[in-house]
């Protein structure tokens, strides 16, 4: 009988440069009471050429309200579901901030929820973003301070053809931008980092997505060079998420500013997500990636998950909540 191991995460190398000091989220999250979001969903035309226009809540009395946070879903016409939806920032009239955390829309994919970019200031208008799929969610949040018009947007439909993403309008702190991030990694090694790592502060309200996919055969390791996130001992509020290929489970999820081990995918394929609440951010991370060889390892995955384990006992937190492999070598 081969030995058999149980091993989640193993250690191999801990290589952090930046260890911050984390930041202790309040309980709950303020934003003050709703605003009214009375502003209709909006839907195109029958027609692949007719446009529709959205405004954001407040457009015509000239001035937004402060707390708000709404939601709106654009689609295009039922005429239209085999091609993607196509939204120009025609005009912006918001205060900016580095990382648009004060007012700001948010434009997902409301058929994967999977976040294209966020928008701030004025100088983001004229932003492109498609949308690989037929319908968008709009999300228009302010804080409890300062006003300005809002935002109009016009969109239509083009053919799938078209490569998804966005195009930034603008790239200046001062007068508005686009924050988005996330990105899809091939080689067979390389590098994923936080926006704004080196400014040691990462916007609010983010959710990025970075897939590698190396076609190797080989197993991936995940090494954390710089881990600095909002510390909580369930990982709730910002966190790193690792799963294997398109699993929806994850492996591990991470926070807090404590080293982690080195973490060893059995893939050649894995999806890395970092998500950020609405309050409170701290430095950010970056991980490196490499393969290592996966010959000797014959497999078995014996449980779903989750050990939820505190991997110290000081005031610097790290959680892990993984899946328990059992392989014999
Ligand atoms: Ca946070």
């Amino acid at each position: 009988m081969p030995q058999t191991l149980h091993i989640a995460l193993t250690l191999l190398s801990s290589l952090c440069l930046i260890q911050g000091k984390g930041s202790q989220h309040p309980d709950g999250i303020l934003l003050g009471k709703m605003a009214n979001c009375g502003d209709p969903d909006a839907t195109t035309g029958s027609s692949q050429y007719s446009r529709a226009l959205f405004y954001t809540p407040g457009w015509y009395r000239g001035q937004y309200s402060n707390n708000v946070n709404c939601s709106y879903t654009l689609k295009l016409h039922n005429t239209q579901q085999n091609r993607y939806l196509r939204i120009k920032l025609q005009t912006m009239q918001m205060r900016a901030d580095r990382g648009c955390n004060n007012d700001y829309l948010i434009i997902y994919d409301a058929m994967t929820g999977k976040m294209m970019g966020k928008f701030c200031g004025s100088s983001s208008r004229n932003s492109l973003i498609t949308v690989p799929s037929t319908q968008a969610r709009v999300v228009f949040v302010t804080d409890q301070s300062g006003t300005n018009r809002g935002a109009k947007l016009k969109f239509w439909s083009v053919a799938s053809t078209q490569q998804p993403g966005v195009f930034c309008g603008g790239s200046s702190y001062g007068s508005g931008h686009c924050v988005k991030c996330g990105g899809a990694l091939t080689a067979a090694s390389g590098y994923i980092r936080s926006i704004y790592l080196d400014q040691h502060e990462y916007p609010n309200n983010m959710f990025c997505e970075w897939t590698i996919s190396t076609n190797s055969q080989q197993f991936l390791r995940l090494t954390f060079e710089d881990l600095d996130l909002e510390t909580n001992e369930r990982c709730v509020y910002d966190h790193v998420q690792i799963y294997q290929s398109t699993s929806n489970i994850p492996l591990a999820t991470v926070c807090g500013n404590t080293c982690t081990p080195a973490i060893i995918i059995p893939s050649d394929a894995a999806r890395v997500t970092f998500t950020t609440d609405l309050t409170l951010a701290a430095g950010g991370f970056s991980l490196n990636y490499d393969l290592v060889p996966s010959s000797k390892f014959l497999l078995y995955i014996e449980s779903q998950y989750s050990i939820i384990d505190r991997a110290d006992n000081s005031e610097n937190n790290i959680l892990y909540k993984y899946t328990r492999f059992t392989w014999t070598s």
